[in-house]
């Protein structure tokens, strides 16, 4: 059944949660507001905040018709608390409690468990509207301009839903929680957000196109797994959350691939085969094709990290409680309980990588992880049919998972990219040939000039296929100069 007539859309925070009847929820709601409007405006650059960029906003939540398009000012976008609809007599998908009813409330012996997930999962979200602050400065088009923000705000109401299940369901210590995520920065010193890949820098739109390609992924893949969660107001947060996270992972493929199809075009214009010419390259103003894959090695190691050790008793914790599933869980054939099931886990034995046969249980995180490597693995497929297609002799790898790791079995070991282990001297020497250079990092920088005239587009990119929303090539996605 949907919950459309329940949209409450007048109110100073939209939501399908009957909020209007909630007055505890919605005065900590109303108190939380401001900080959030505050860290919004401090965030995004001035310039931008009065400009009118055309977002869509999610108002209901009806999978045919959940968003609508239209020009907004940033600081006036609803951020709305959408949960997707109950489905009825649902039940505990995995562990102990397999086939219980889920539960409404939180189940108090989880309570600290389910409180971490949520802090984490909600402390990412403005991670990354941080990490990509100063980005729409250099926007090579209106339409990723525009695109950028949609995925910034979107992260935003993402906090928003976090929010929610903190003040409605943890009490004081939830209320502070949600204060705190507002306190923590990206790469702060003294408060840094909470997982290693939100503390990095997005320094520019090739990073970001790899960052929602490779990050917004894990997102996906965990929101997945939560969606699955017992914990019903958290299951359907989760759902509806991965709605708006499928255009935040088509940025980054189809972002990716532009900047690829551009040094294509550009090679066979001036009739370059040798993809390792790169000054040659380099000089007639697109990123090299090796370049772009040293970017990919960084964000695809880092990303690994954020599905934690690859043997876990936290993990097996949350799965046997019930609080967090697989991958699909709904639609693997086994006992959802994994009692005497094992799983293989790569480890290092004698500095040799093997497979050994773990507890199911205790190895959720590695399984997240290789279902996580076959998604990712699909649209680098895709750039390299089009690389050959356009004739040019190049392929994009997914880097070994040992390489450039800092969490897991292989933190801090110098593997190379195809996992063969080094000694400490001899990668340090090649590492250049693998992870991006500071002269690399100047030269992609020197290419982050803005191009603002509606229809045109940066030297290094190519022009999408379809429009936003259907809109003509020359759509004003963004209208920065509001009289
Ligand atoms: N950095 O037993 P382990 C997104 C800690 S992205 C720092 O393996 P666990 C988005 C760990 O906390 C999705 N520390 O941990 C994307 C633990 O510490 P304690 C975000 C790390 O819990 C783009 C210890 O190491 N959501 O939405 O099994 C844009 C032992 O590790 C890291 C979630 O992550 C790390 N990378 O697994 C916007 C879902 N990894 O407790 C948004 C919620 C591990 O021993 N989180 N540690 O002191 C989880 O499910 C789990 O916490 C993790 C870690 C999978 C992250
Ligand atoms: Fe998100
Ligand atoms: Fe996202």
């Amino acid at each position: 059944m949907l919950d459309l007539v329940n949209v409450e859309y007048d109110t100073l925070i939209p939501n399908n949660v009957n909020l209007s009847k909630d007055k505890r929820v919605q005065k900590a709601l109303e108190k939380w507001h401001p900080g959030y409007i505050n860290w919004w405006n401090d965030l995004i650059p001035q310039d931008f905040q009065n400009s009118l960029v055309y977002l869509r906003t999610a108002v209901s939540v009806d999978p045919k018709g959940w968003a609508k398009f239209d020009y907004v000012k940033m600081p006036e976008y609803r951020w709305g608390i959408l949960l997707a609809p109950e489905v009825e007599d649902r039940t505990i998908p995995c562990g102990e409690h397999y086939g219980e009813k889920a539960w409404q409330e939180v189940p108090g012996e989880y309570r600290a468990m389910l409180q971490r997930l949520i802090v984490i999962q909600g402390d990412t979200e403005p991670g990354s509207v941080e990490q990509q602050r100063f980005l729409g400065k250099t926007a090579p088009s209106l339409y990723d301009m525009r695109n950028l923000f949609q995925v910034n705000v979107e992260e935003g109401r993402h906090l928003w839903a976090m929010v929610y299940l903190l003040q409605k369901y943890f009490g004081r210590n939830g209320r502070e929680e949600a204060d705190d995520l507002l306190i923590r920065s990206s790469g702060s010193e003294e408060a840094p957000r909470m997982l290693g890949a939100f503390n990095e820098e997005t320094p520019d739109w090739l990073s970001f196109f790899m960052f929602t390609y490779f990050t917004d992924r894990d997102g996906k893949m965990q929101l997945e797994s939560l969606a699955q969660s017992g914990f019903d107001p958290l299951s359907r947060t989760c759902r509806f959350m991965l709605t708006e996270e499928a255009h935040h992972m088509f940025v980054g493929e189809t972002g990716v691939g532009r900047v690829i199809e551009r040094t294509c075009q550009v090679m066979n214009e001036n009739g370059i085969t040798d993809p390792y010419d790169i000054n040659k390259i380099r000089s007639l103003g697109v990123i090299d094709l090796p370049t772009i894959q040293k970017k990919l090695n960084m964000h695809y190691s880092l990303s690994l990290d954020l599905f934690g050790q690859e043997v876990s008793t936290n993990a097996a914790n949350a799965f046997n409680s019930g609080i967090k599933g697989r991958y699909m869980e709904h639609r693997l054939d086994d006992d959802h309980k994994l009692g005497d099931a094992t799983y293989p886990v790569t480890q290092l034995e004698d500095d040799k990588i093997v497979l050994k046969d773990m507890p199911a249980l205790t190895a959720i995180n590695m399984r997240l992880r290789d279902d996580y490597r076959r998604d990712a693995s699909g649209g680098v497929g895709r750039w390299n049919k089009m690389m050959a297609k356009m004739g040019v002799e190049f392929e994009m790898k997914l880097p070994h998972e040992a390489f450039n790791r800092d969490i897991g079995v292989f933190a801090k070991k110098p593997f190379d990219p195809e996992g063969t282990l080094l000694g400490e001297t001899e990668f340090n020497e090649k590492s250049k040939d693998w992870l991006p250079t500071s002269s690399d990092a100047d030269f992609i920088t020197s290419l982050m000039v803005p191009c603002v005239e509606p229809g045109k587009y940066a030297g290094w990119i190519a022009p999408p296929k379809v429009g936003i929303d259907n809109k003509p090539g020359d759509f004003e996605y963004v209208k920065l100069h509001i009289a």
